[in-house]
């Protein structure tokens, strides 16, 4: 086989822990989860489902944008800062976002926050309160100002990811439409626009899973961190979820996505790589929740360090090697 290009900017202090001894698994959960306990803040009910990137700033090598639900149990979003991915400085107060036509402007809540590094600027999509919940977009160079931009789509859409360049000269991004409540559906779908304001080029990318095929991924799905470009196609992370007698359950698996028509799903995994198991991810505020909304990635250790929500309540970090996953992706696709 040749071999895999990963692209990317070199990373070889990431975070990561190596795969325990004995362990099968394709992603290992880090032996020191949660990462960010949920009372970080003095002001923090919890903080997952969070975005982080690589990103020099003083003594700082990354920086995300987290979301913190605080102890009026509104959904908020904050700007935080790391030496070593492991552990955060999550200022005290929350994003304002400026500059955005006053009509949009008013900030009614924010969360799942995705970040994407697209040349020079780090472009930030969250789901906005709009009349319901929508793609809200802004960008920044320093974590300080965030440059508010149009919503992305009309409500209620969910869970937009952008790709990290430009595809056929566009920026692009996946979104799952939704509704105003828990939504009980959900394709993932896929928009281009020239300016990052009129998005259109709408395409289908993926459904749900049958049932009897894939049951963690059978109720809906949608996109988890920033896909990462490789010369087999972009490999996605998602989430799926499952209606059990008790409750939803999302769990997160892997695609692989054209280079250029990222609508075309090369392949997909019927094994889930995270499904709650640990005492993190069964019990919080919404118990049987893993989430992953960034990674971080070395190209050429090809290591990947992967942040997700735990029960809505925590942070976890996950590591394994892309190639592995591509491979494993492959050997176990359901298309
Ligand atoms: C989704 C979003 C996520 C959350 C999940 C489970 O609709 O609200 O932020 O993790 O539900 O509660």
């Amino acid at each position: 086989m040749k071999e895999l290009e990963i692209i990317g900017q070199p990373l070889p202090d990431m975070p990561w822990e190596d795969r325990p001894e004995g362990c099968k698994d394709v992603l290992w959960r880090y032996s020191a989860n949660p990462v960010i306990p949920r009372d970080i803040l003095s002001t923090s009910n919890s903080v997952f489902n969070s975005a982080v990137v690589p990103f020099k700033k003083g003594k700082y090598n990354y920086a995300g944008v987290f979301r913190v639900d605080d102890t009026n149990r509104r959904m908020r979003l904050h700007a935080g800062f790391s030496v070593d991915g492991f552990k955060w400085d999550i200022d005290e107060a929350d994003i304002t976002v400026t500059g955005g036509n006053e009509e949009i402007s008013e900030w009614v809540y924010g969360y799942d926050p995705r970040v994407a590094k697209i040349d020079d600027k780090y472009y930030v999509t969250w789901c906005n309160g709009y009349h319901g919940p929508t793609i809200g977009a802004a960008w920044t160079t320093d974590f300080e100002t965030f440059h508010q931009l149009e919503n992305a789509f009309l409500p209620y859409n969910r869970n937009g990811v952008m790709f990290p360049r430009k595809i056929n000269g566009n920026f692009a991004m996946l979104s799952r439409p939704s509704d105003t409540g828990h939504t009980p559906f959900g394709d993932i779908f896929y928009s281009e626009s020239p300016d990052m304001e009129f998005w259109g080029r709408h395409r289908h990318v993926m459904s749900p899973a049958a049932f009897e095929v894939s049951a963690w991924q059978c109720m809906k799905i949608g996109a988890g961190p920033i896909p990462i470009e490789t010369s087999e196609g972009w490999l996605l992370l998602y989430h799926g979820v499952l209606r059990s007698c008790n409750g939803y359950v999302y769990a997160f698996g892997s695609a692989l996505l054209d280079r250029e028509k990222p609508w075309k799903v090369l392949a997909r995994s019927g094994p889930y790589l995270i499904s709650p198991r640990e005492i993190y991810e069964l019990t919080g505020d919404v118990p049987n929740v893993t989430f992953p909304c960034a990674a971080l990635h070395d190209p050429e250790t090809g290591r990947i360090a992967v942040y997700y929500g735990c029960a809505d309540t925590v942070t976890g970090l996950a590591f394994g090697y892309i190639p592995e996953i591509i491979e494993w992706t492959k050997r176990n696709s359901i298309v």
